[in-house]
């Protein structure tokens, strides 16, 4: 059985949840307590030696990193739908997995850690590249159903999560309705789950 070491609030735990219950997955959750540091324990270090949630476990494979997950349950259990392997639209749905590791990282995902979990962050910087990536987002999916090949793929899963939570950060998405057009869409799809805060 699929092994998945979680966290509830995290984002980026919750871009697996969602993928894992979107290809209609069984799986075991591990729940990873980091106010403990169960993430810096030598046995953690051992899966992840970033000390960084998510990972998950199939059997022999371990993954970490969100984006590197997702790549691997597409590609392991999903159809061609999810991450084409064509070099122009696999690359197109790429270059949104980046987005999700840097700009929405150290936009709208650092403002939410601040204003939920008191991170100390540079908030006004963070708050600027939040509307920015918004900004893009909106133009982008101003002509788009999904953002990458007319169908949903990873790099919607990938995004989805800490934008969708942007008003976790005070961050209003009343200024980016095709966004929010957006994330209306990805709800609906079959076998969506939500993460509390949604
Ligand atoms: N690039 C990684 C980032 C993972 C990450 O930052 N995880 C956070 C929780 S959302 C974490 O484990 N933080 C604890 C730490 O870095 O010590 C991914 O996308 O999975």
């Amino acid at each position: 059985m699929i092994k998945l070491y979680d966290v509830e609030l995290s984002g980026n735990c919750y871009k697996v949840r969602l993928m894992l219950s979107l290809l209609g997955l069984e799986y075991e959750r591990v729940p990873i307590a980091l106010k403990k540091g169960e993430h810096k324990t030598e046995e953690f270090l051992k899966l992840n030696p970033l000390g960084q949630v998510p990972v998950l476990r199939d059997g022999d494979v371990v993954i970490r990193d969100a984006q590197a997950i997702l790549v691997y349950l597409a590609r392991r259990y999903g159809s061609e739908d999810w991450l084409p392997t064509e070099a122009e639209p696999m690359s197109k749905v790429v270059q949104w997995l980046s987005v999700a590791a840097n700009e929405i990282q150290h936009g709208v995902a650092a403002v939410r850690k601040h204003f939920l979990l008191n991170a100390e962050i540079d908030l006004e910087q963070a708050q600027k590249k939040a509307h920015q990536t918004l900004q893009i987002l909106d133009k982008h999916l101003s002509e788009r159903f999904c953002l990458e090949c007319d169908r949903p793929t990873i790099a919607d899963v990938a995004c989805f999560p800490y934008i969708a939570l942007a008003p976790d950060g005070k961050i209003s998405l009343e200024l980016y309705p095709h966004v929010v057009g957006w994330i209306e869409r990805i709800k609906q799809l079959p076998g969506y789950v939500d993460m509390l805060g949604m």
